[in-house]
């Protein structure tokens, strides 16, 4: 962890939740080394509608309050959307109960929230985060290129360089808008890739739900609900024992980016390939010339990573109003079994 003395991290977390990306937010928030600034939508696991409402759902589970929410692209640049039921569910975050929103969507577009912000800050302070595809960042850029000398760096969830997900070479935020990613990695700003070589790594595993479950919170119990539906379709659909925890991981990288090992490299995104659309290629031919700007992360401290987690669970606490019901109670009353009231 940073020293007490140095300041929090400013992000901006542009998501779609989405499990991990719900993971991330209370990972965010929870975290004294991050100063979450704003956060923006994009279409991605689900429509922008569902992962808009989503966020708001989050934000109230994790007692969230101050921070804009801003909805941003429905669609990515030039291709079709793609969602991603068969890991999330019809909502986006099927599994647990999700709670009406306890607050208003800012007003503006996620783009200018995000323009608005960086401008707002001095240079080389605020940090992007996003966790979906790349559709609002990179409108960013074109809408206001001055945000990419202002911006300290990008630390997105994304990509990989041995393994895709959604291909055998892409993975899905890349290959959902590849054009928005390829403006992203070319922009000029220092990107640092969390791709599927890193993110493999952080499995939520029964020793780590365990832990989850141990801090005894209603936003940690609900955590431990959106990892049980998370871990059951990653076993189905992709195999895993044990689901990649993708998201939060680039939040971690922010928060102390010697739990992530990562690399300078030379990367490029593929926009016009058949069977290679998406892929995030990286170059290792040779040592990364002095003015490269990417880099990829390749291995993760998976014990340290978890420990972030549940210590932001933990100063998150009980919060006030979470307006949810965990799924045992909510099945309880459904199926007309009467329990002793709660006190
Ligand atoms: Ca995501």
């Amino acid at each position: 962890m940073p020293e007490a003395t140095q300041p929090a991290a400013k992000i901006i977390l542009d998501c779609d939740p989405g499990h991990d990306d719900a993971v991330a937010l209370l990972l965010a928030h929870g975290s004294p080394a991050i100063d979450l600034l704003a956060v923006t939508t994009v279409v991605g696991n689900q429509t922008l509608p569902k992962v808009t409402r989503n966020a708001l759902a989050v934000a109230r589970i994790a007692g969230i309050t101050g921070v804009p929410f801003a909805a941003g692209a429905a669609r990515p640049l030039l291709r079709q959307i793609e969602v991603a039921p068969d890991i999330h569910g019809e909502s986006g975050l099927d599994g647990p109960m999700l709670p009406e929103p306890s607050f208003e969507l800012d007003e503006r577009h996620a783009v200018d929230l995000i323009i608005d912000t960086v401008m707002a800050h001095e240079p080389g302070t605020v940090t992007l985060v996003p966790t979906g595809g790349l559709t609002n960042i990179a409108l960013a850029a074109r809408k206001e290129p001055r945000i990419v000398e202002r911006v300290k760096q990008v630390v997105l969830m994304g990509g990989g360089v041995h393994v895709g997900n959604w291909s055998p070479v892409a993975e899905f935020n890349i290959v959902i808008d590849p054009e928005a990613a390829a403006i992203v990695f070319e922009a000029g700003w220092d990107v640092v890739m969390v791709g599927l070589d890193l993110t493999h790594q952080a499995l939520a595993t029964p020793e780590v739900a365990a832990r989850i479950a141990g801090v005894g919170t209603a936003p940690a119990a609900f955590v431990g609900e959106l990892l049980d539906f998370f871990g059951q379709t990653y076993k189905d659909a992709q195999g895993f024992d044990a689901p990649p925890v993708h998201d939060p991981c680039a939040v971690a990288y922010v928060i102390d980016p010697t739990i992530v090992r990562a690399v300078k490299v030379p990367i490029r995104v593929e926009t016009q390939g058949a069977l290679t659309l998406g892929m995030t290629v990286a170059d290792f031919r040779a040592p990364a010339p002095e003015d490269c700007r990417t880099s990829a992360a390749m291995e993760l401290d998976h014990g340290r990573f978890w420990d972030l987690v549940v210590d932001a669970l933990e100063r998150i606490g009980e919060t006030a109003d979470t307006g949810w019901t965990p799924r045992a109670a909510a099945d309880a009353v459904e199926a007309g079994i009467t329990t002793t009231p709660e006190h």
